[in-house]
């Protein structure tokens, strides 16, 4: 397999351009099945450990369904699949751009949850219009064992968030000393939030778990610690989970369409957003930049023990 490896503001991304998986040329929603019923080993040795590491968001590139779109993607991570990823989009704009593959200017991505727009601004610079984003539940309370009562939102952002203000962990602020902490903390919220039932629409898992805090750089409106599904925390400020904090700002008439709005992350990398209304919710588009760093082969020894990664203890 060969695959190409970016970061989006300390965020990796591992675009699989050659050696993958044959999933037809149905929706992308199929082929993800498809993908995850009879390809999974094509995920497991592409970001599982001793090969990778448990911040790798994988992104397999396909043909697209439509005449006009310029590619179809599926992401995948250490735990499973990811409807749509942010960091990861734009990563892979920067990937198609470095093998000369895109041009500046603007295309459409399919993904899994519908079609994104990819605006290449430069090599390294992308804006995406993200799917309809919405907020499912303002200020909902659970009761998280060990912390007590905690108040936040459930928002969709092309996966599906909980998003809560870092007081109501107990944390003054969000400082990368606090990373242990914040993993362990947003741990207990997560399996808090599936223990008492509460879900996306249609019973979907609440697997991104999302704090945030006003107190950020100077130029930022907002720091986020983002908590993905395979249990390593967003290093970027987390392109869904950036949708999904603006449809949360919208519904609470907090931020207007058309203003921009600085989301910070943990690491204080940046991406810079805004939105027009949708249908429902909010169109964002999510602005970043990503650097490409690795052009490499993964190799399949049918010996090696530990091909498809590490069991988990
Ligand atoms: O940028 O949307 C994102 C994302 C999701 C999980 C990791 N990054």
């Amino acid at each position: 397999m060969r695959v190409i490896d970016s970061h989006t503001g300390g965020q990796p991304t591992r675009v699989l351009i050659e050696g993958g998986p044959e999933l037809g040329r149905g929706p992308l929603s199929e082929r993800l099945q498809v993908f995850a019923e009879r390809f999974d080993d094509y995920r497991r040795r592409c970001v599982l450990e001793p090969k990778c590491s448990d911040a790798m968001v994988g992104a397999l590139l396909c043909e697209p369904e439509h005449e006009g779109a310029a590619a179809g993607v599926i992401f995948f991570n250490t735990s499973g699949y990811l409807g749509m990823c942010g960091h990861g989009t734009i990563g892979l704009g920067a990937t198609l751009a470095w093998l000369g593959r895109m041009a500046p200017g603007c295309h459409v991505l399919e993904t899994p949850v519908g079609p994104v727009a990819l605006d290449l601004i430069d090599a390294n610079t992308v804006c995406f219009e993200n799917i309809e984003s919405d907020c499912l539940s303002l200020d909902v309370t659970l009761d998280v064992p060990g912390l007590g009562p905690v108040r936040g939102d459930i928002a969709w952002g092309g996966n599906w968030f909980f998003l809560v203000d870092a007081k109501q962990l107990g944390e003054d602020g969000l400082d990368p000393s606090r990373i242990e902490i914040l993993t362990r903390k947003s741990w207990a919220v997560r399996r808090a939030l599936a223990d008492q039932g509460f879900t996306g629409r249609e019973g979907a898992e609440i697997d991104h778990i999302e704090v945030t805090t006003a107190q950020a750089g100077e130029g930022a409106d907002s720091r986020n610690f983002v908590l993905c599904p395979g249990g390593a925390y967003d290093r970027s400020p987390c392109g869904t989970g950036t949708s999904a904090k603006l449809a949360c700002l919208a519904a609470r008439g907090q931020l207007e369409p058309g203003r921009d709005w600085v989301q910070e992350s943990i690491i204080g990398s940046r991406f810079t957003a805004r939105y027009r209304p949708g249908r429902a919710g909010i169109i964002p588009s999510v602005t970043g930049q990503a650097h490409v760093f690795a052009d490499t082969r993964i190799l399949t020894d049918a010996t090696d023990p530990f091909g498809l990664g590490i069991p988990e203890g």
